[in-house]
């Protein structure tokens, strides 16, 4: 399949469902036979951003090391797959900027809901105040005033969120 290089960018607190939404996407692409990429936050601070750590100066490096890469990618006709947290809306403009092809996606769930999930126990950790500087409970997350895609996790299904961004994709003619 012919197709440009972008980077679809997912941004929103831990427990939205951002790795969730790209894994099923990556299924749905590679199945389309499109040239893709994955970079998962998760992944990404056990190498590449290896011994960040989540002060606003970490974070903010770590974003942009992650769209350093996916701008090489993205330039190469990739498209590229980046879920991160991204909680300071400047640095993810920056990046925007210096991408061109780019896609926000805001994976939005109230905090309550992602606590309420706390797939990994990391919210009640948060509460216990084992875990600092947590995304929602004891940090920031400024979100995006007009993200390409909203995903309301909470109201939609995982396939309707999957769909809204393969249809973004295709109005903007990368797909
Ligand atoms: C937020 C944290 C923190 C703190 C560890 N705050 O849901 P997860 O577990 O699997 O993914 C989160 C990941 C955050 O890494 P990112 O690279 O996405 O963050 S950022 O974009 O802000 O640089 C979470 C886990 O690491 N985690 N400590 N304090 N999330």
């Amino acid at each position: 399949l012919e197709h440009r290089g972008v980077t679809v960018w997912f941004t929103g607190l831990s427990g939205a469902g951002k790795s969730t939404i790209t894994e099923a996407l990556e299924k749905k692409l590679r199945a389309m036979g499109t040239k893709l990429e994955v970079l998962d936050g998760d992944i990404v601070r056990t190498n590449l951003t290896k011994g960040l750590g989540f002060s606003k100066e970490d974070r903010d490096e770590n974003i942009r090391r992650i769209g350093f890469v996916s701008h090489l990618l993205t330039r190469n006709g990739v498209i590229v797959l980046v879920s991160a947290i991204s909680p300071y809306r400047a640095v993810r403009e920056e990046v925007r900027d210096r991408v061109g092809d780019f896609i926000e996606v805001y994976v939005s769930a109230p905090v309550e809901v992602c606590e309420a999930r706390d797939v990994k126990g990391l919210y009640k950790k948060a509460r216990s105040g084992e875990i600092k500087q947590f995304t929602g409970i004891s940090d920031p997350y400024e979100a995006p005033t007009n993200p390409d895609v909203n995903c309301e996790t909470h109201n939609e299904s995982l396939e309707e969120s999957v769909n809204k961004v393969i249809a973004k994709l295709e109005e903007m003619g990368y797909l």
